[in-house]
């Protein structure tokens, strides 16, 4: 048993040859583009404005004090920062010492960041002080992970500032290991991790920036939380600092911070959730900012429907640009060149002609060329399997290396990808995905529950949200129940929006009831109410 399933040897040597894995690390990556691109800004934020260069002597910096304090090749470290400069310096000091950032987004709470540490059997946990209302040292406290380094105010943990001078050679480190492991929204009880390489994440960073047509002039708005997957390389952050380009980091993506930003720092393309991008266009004629800058908005993370993609050239000025995509791997753009009904109508067409794509039946079967299915992807740069996950692989894995997306997709003539539903026991809301097992579980440990299934409620807004249905033994509330949750410190968005206590659920067909058809029936039952 090992970590991660490597690419088979076939597979890697076929990326090699066709020029997609090029052997270059993150934190070579980040020295090169500092050496073409050295005076010009790399990164903003409200307290920082420096150039390549600084930053390429900053991260370097920063992996230096890592190896001081003890941090070695292979270790694992959770991140858990906001969208600040001082991610990037962080991230590729971490790449720079070898170590694997586990990318936890800001919203996690004891629950999650617990789970995290204890999976990877992290050496360490980095922070900001606060954020957003919390204070993550409070959280710290609570772990048993071997170090802290907090950003700001240390409390009685390490500060990140105090980098011990100290110089000497950086770790070799192999492009072809695992770089670092994202999350995954997942749908069973326990999150899972995500093992991506350097070889293979650089690619598609290369390729996403190339298909977005970023260049050195380009300004890349993080306003998501620049730990996701989108927000990191879809273009995202790597894919600007790839092309040059400037990345200017939001505190948060609402309008009244993100149009200000747009306006001043004159920003060309962004990406956002489809909540958000409804936000954004009902905000925009209200608002008093210049958005002429912008170029494209991204929007991805759950289906955007194709009336509110066409409402975004009138009323925000820009191109929109739709992105279907997974932290396992493979991402889908609609392209500038597609024709306008394309991309409002479709979720795009994947970055690589050695991405494979099978739309499959229940059953497994190839459905007829159009028809809808489950999407199984493979490709140079999807994972094989999830890191320490050997049993869930055996499902989530076809025997051939296929990940099964649970995704139900149809494939239009042109290759685009049309996204029609989802096959998986998840809900994601509003791109923020909640397994149902998970919450369900925690349900379960109340003691005034006798049985719960989490499913999800249709809603105008978010596109879903969670209803939980439960049995209860003994009288409880929904805000008491919603309380237990949040004292067993789940993420707020796991909480379920809307508590339906029922005296049965509902029988479906005959013999064994699967959790599964419970959850459908319910869903059934919602969205008739
Ligand atoms: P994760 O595996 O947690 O990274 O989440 C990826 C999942 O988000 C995909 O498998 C889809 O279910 C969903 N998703 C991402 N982008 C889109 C999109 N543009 N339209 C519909 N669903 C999306
Ligand atoms: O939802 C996602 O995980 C996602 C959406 C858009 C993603 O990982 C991506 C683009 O890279």
């Amino acid at each position: 048993m090992s970590d991660w399933v490597p690419y088979p040897p076939e597979f890697a040597q076929r990326y090699r040859d066709a020029g997609y894995w090029t052997g270059e690390t993150f934190g070579a990556f980040l020295a090169d583009r500092a050496a073409r691109f050295a005076d010009r800004i790399a990164v903003v934020d409200d307290e920082n404005r420096w150039t390549y260069r600084e930053l390429d002597a900053r991260a370097t910096r920063m992996a230096h004090g890592f190896v001081a304090r003890g941090i070695s090749p292979g270790d694992r470290v959770v991140v858990q920062l906001p969208n600040v400069a001082e991610f990037l310096t962080i991230v590729f000091g971490l790449f720079r010492a070898g170590a694997l950032p586990v990318f936890a987004l800001p919203p996690h709470r004891l629950n999650e960041i617990s789970y995290f540490c204890s999976h990877t059997d992290a050496k360490a946990y980095v922070i900001a002080d606060r954020f957003g209302g919390f204070d993550y040292r409070t959280l710290a406290d609570q772990l048993d992970v071997p170090s802290v380094f907090v950003l700001g105010d240390p409390g009685r943990h390490t500060a990140l500032a105090d980098v011990p001078a100290a110089s000497g050679e950086l770790p070799e480190v192999d492009p072809s290991s695992v770089a670092f492991l994202q999350l995954s929204g997942g749908s069973t009880g326990v999150p899972k991790l995500i093992p991506r390489t350097h070889d293979d994440y650089l690619y598609s960073v290369r390729e996403s920036a190339d298909i977005c047509g970023l260049t050195p002039d380009s300004v890349y708005l993080a306003a998501l939380p620049v730990a996701h997957n989108f927000p990191m390389s879809s273009p995202g952050v790597l894919g600007a600092l790839h092309a040059g380009s400037r990345i200017v980091m939001a505190s948060a993506p609402s309008p009244d911070v993100a149009f200000g930003l747009i306006e001043q720092e004159r920003v060309t393309i962004t990406g956002v959730v489809p909540p958000l991008a409804l936000l954004w266009l009902d905000s925009a004629a209200r608002r008093p900012e210049d958005l002429s800058s912008l170029d494209v908005l991204q929007v991805g993370g759950a289906k955007f429907a194709a009336e509110a993609a066409r409402r975004v050239r009138p009323e925000l000025g820009c191109a929109v640009q739709q992105v279907f995509g997974m932290a396992e791997g493979l991402v889908n753009y609609t392209r500038a060149c597609d024709p306008d009904d394309l991309v409002a109508i479709s979720q795009g067409r994947p970055i690589s002609p050695d991405d494979e794509l099978l739309v499959v039946d229940a059953e497994g079967k190839p459905v007829a060329e159009g028809e809808v299915g489950e999407l199984l992807t493979r490709g140079p740069y999807t994972i094989r399997g999830y890191y320490r996950a050997d049993d869930h692989n055996e499902v989530a894995f076809t025997p051939d290396g296929y990940y099964r997306t649970g995704d139900l997709v149809r494939v239009l003539p042109s290759g685009h990808v049309v996204v029609e539903g989802r096959a998986k026991d998840q809900i994601n809301r509003g791109g923020e995905k909640v397994a149902a097992e998970e919450v369900e579980n925690h349900l379960l440990a109340h003691p005034a529950v006798h049985d719960a299934a989490v499913v999800a409620a249709p809603d105008a807004f978010l596109g879903e949200r969670t209803c939980a249905f439960v049995i209860a033994t003994t009288p409880v509330t929904a805000p008491a129940l919603r309380g237990f949750l949040r004292e067993r410190g789940l993420a707020a968005y796991k909480i379920p929006d809307r508590v339906v206590f029922v005296d049965e659920f509902p029988h479906t067909g005959v013999g064994k009831t699967s959790r599964r058809d419970l959850r459908a029936t319910l869903t059934a039952r919602l969205r008739k109410a």
